[in-house]
């Protein structure tokens, strides 16, 4: 039974029915175009006169070389795949052009009841995150944030904190009874969620109690000024857009002067809008993906192309350096993500791990809102490509490459890193051995972090990378650190302008060594700290290298500069220098400039 008509590849198409016609054989099936609308009937056809409901009606019976076209609105379901495509024949969804189609794993929350302000109704699922009109509402808290707002606000723990519980003055006495605690506790690296277990009078505050025992150790302690917020309990629940659960029963205090007939609540069910786990050569294009992600786990072959992704991961249970796959999780061979938008994750923007998977021309940002060691993309594996991305707006380190084998870093646009904790990078790995991994033609700047804000943080430990033609600017503590023990880090033709440090290093108990590294032809305008056994030549060290413009982003060097033809020949990453010699920096004067990032705009509103 044939489902829907055949429209693609015209000729071969005809050419086909020719021979099947003249040879009265039924020979391979040749691709099929089914279409999904929210007019339509899974027990239709498929066709485009006569389309299905669902996606997944479509999902269960196309077969390599068949394609799937999505008309306009909103599809509430998740999309698995009954078969794989082939390289030749892949298996294509596609959003019809024009038309905004969105798939989305959240479901309306309706049939509201108003009464002292307040807003109640009933839900037949379980939910962490509730939006309206597509835009996240916090729940019930203490203190409060703006309705909307994607970063925590958290209140400051008063002195008589410690490792059972946080004194606070300005804590309200409210009973706290089911309530949970999010705690940035000791230097404010990661975060932890725990239950509360009580509220105790404590001279004139009050003390939050909670469940589990705490470290002692000074990066990790409760102390004065350790950050926090409390949530989840009804006694919290004060203002607009705040809501809670109780049971079914979900209550909510509504925006100011709204009616909820005119508002879209939401709440997230879903976790996939597309599992794609364990496929092959599957193709999804042009979607808008709300409340819910893409599986790519042991996939192989699979493209992710011209889809927008708003809140693909939600969690609210931080646990320190434990890292959750979130965001689109990529693992298996020769996947791609091409040209999408993902933002606002709790978690990673993508997990990117597997082999020879590429995200490339991608716009990453409000990444890691729940402050753990997540970021706009975390990499592992082997041979895995980052190009060409817009990176950026992070909890913490807006590039995790923490075990990634490798790889190519290159033409990323990096910045605003460290929005909620302390002690990253733009680009961050500790005791990682890159086997060649190449960060290269990548601009990593405005590091946001109060405390040791990076630029290139190759922590202590890590070795065999190389790192050539970035410019860093902009980062408090330092553009480039190699901490120590760093072995056989390649530094050269970086601009690193306006830092803390342009180069420096952190070791254990003096720790300074730094064998077979080399740092040469680097423009330097801040602080240089070399460790012991890095090689140094032919940088530039000094506050005016003739660089035209910081704020205009133009960072080719003026005419005159005493950087050009000041550098050495390095092979593979000086050929085709102009002049007498390469020049010191990143930017060969005369050469055709450059510019990382993503290169196509904003991405759309739903
Ligand atoms: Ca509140
Ligand atoms: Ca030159």
């Amino acid at each position: 039974m044939r489902y829907a008509v055949n429209t693609s590849s015209k000729w071969p198409c005809i050419v086909n029915r020719l021979i099947v016609a003249s040879m009265g054989l039924c020979v391979a099936a040749s691709a099929t175009d089914y279409y999904v609308a929210t007019t339509g009937s899974d027990e239709a056809a498929g066709s485009q006169e006569s389309p299905f409901r669902t996606v997944q009606r479509a999902a269960e019976v196309m077969q390599a070389g068949d394609t799937c076209i999505v008309r306009e609105g909103v599809y509430r379901e998740s999309v698995r795949p009954a078969n794989s495509g082939s390289a030749d024949q892949p298996i294509t969804f596609r959003a019809a052009e024009g038309e905004s189609v969105v798939v989305s794993g959240a479901e309306p929350i309706e049939g509201w009841t108003a009464r002292d302000s307040r807003w109640t109704a009933q839900a037949d699922f379980h939910f962490e995150q509730l939006f309206i009109d597509g835009v996240m509402m916090p729940p019930a808290r203490w203190p409060n944030m703006d309705a909307g707002a994607i970063w925590p606000t958290f209140a400051e723990a008063d002195d008589g904190s410690d490792a059972t519980g946080i004194v606070d003055g300005d804590l309200p006495e409210l009973d706290l009874q089911g309530a949970r605690i999010h705690v940035l506790p000791g230097r404010r690296w990661v975060s932890w969620m725990r239950q509360v277990d009580g509220l105790e009078s404590h001279d004139a505050a009050r003390k939050v109690l909670f469940e589990g025992s705490w470290s002692q150790e000074p990066a990790y302690r409760i102390e004065k000024g350790t950050q926090y917020y409390v949530f989840g309990a009804p006694s919290l629940l004060d203002a607009p857009g705040e809501w809670c659960v109780d049971g079914t029963t979900v209550t909510l205090i509504p925006p100011a002067d709204a009616a909820a007939n005119d508002l879209r609540i939401e709440a997230r069910k879903r976790e996939f809008a597309f599992d794609l786990r364990e496929r092959s050569h599957i193709v999804v294009e042009g979607f808008r993906i709300f409340a819910s992600t893409v599986q790519l786990g042991d996939a192989q072959g699979c493209t992710i192309e011209n889809c927008h992704l708003r809140y693909p991961s939600h969690f609210t249970n931080p646990d320190g350096w434990t890292i959750p796959d979130s965001g689109i999780v990529v693992s298996g061979k020769g996947n791609t993500i091409r040209a999408c938008s993902i933002q606002y994750s709790a978690g990673n923007g993508i997990t990117l791990d597997g082999e020879n998977n590429t995200v490339a021309n991608c716009l990453v940002r409000y990444v890691d809102y729940m402050a753990t060691d997540c970021g706009a993309i975390f990499a592992r594996g082997r041979g895995n490509i980052i190009e060409r991305n817009t990176l950026c707006e992070a909890g913490r380190s807006v590039l995790l490459h923490r075990a990634l084998k490798a790889g190519r870093i290159v033409y990323n646009d990096i910045f605003h890193a460290g929005i909620l904790t302390t002690d990253l990078g733009s680009t961050y790995c500790f005791q990682t051995d890159g086997e060649g991994t190449v960060i290269a033609y990548n601009w990593v700047h405005d590091n946001l972090a109060d405390h040791v804000g990076v630029g290139i943080y190759i922590d202590n430990g890590s070795k065999n990378f190389l790192i050539h033609h970035n410019v860093s600017w902009n980062n408090p503590d330092s553009g480039i650190r190699l901490n120590t023990p760093s072995h056989d880090n390649l530094v050269y033709n970086n601009t690193v302008l306006n830092n803390g440090n342009s180069l420096s290093y952190w070791g254990p108990d003096g720790e300074n060594r730094q064998p077979g590294c080399r740092a040469i032809n680097n423009i330097f305008t801040d602080k240089v700290e070399p460790g012991d056994g890095i090689e140094m030549i032919h940088n530039f060290e000094g506050v005016a290298p003739a660089v035209k413009s910081i704020e205009e982003h133009d960072f080719r060097l003026a005419e005159g500069s005493s950087c050009i033809d000041a550098g050495i020949p390095i092979d593979r990453i000086t050929d085709g220098y102009i002049g007498q010699a390469p020049d010191i920096g990143a930017y060969e004067f005369g050469g055709t400039p450059w510019k990382p990032g993503h290169d196509w705009g904003e991405p759309p509103e739903f």
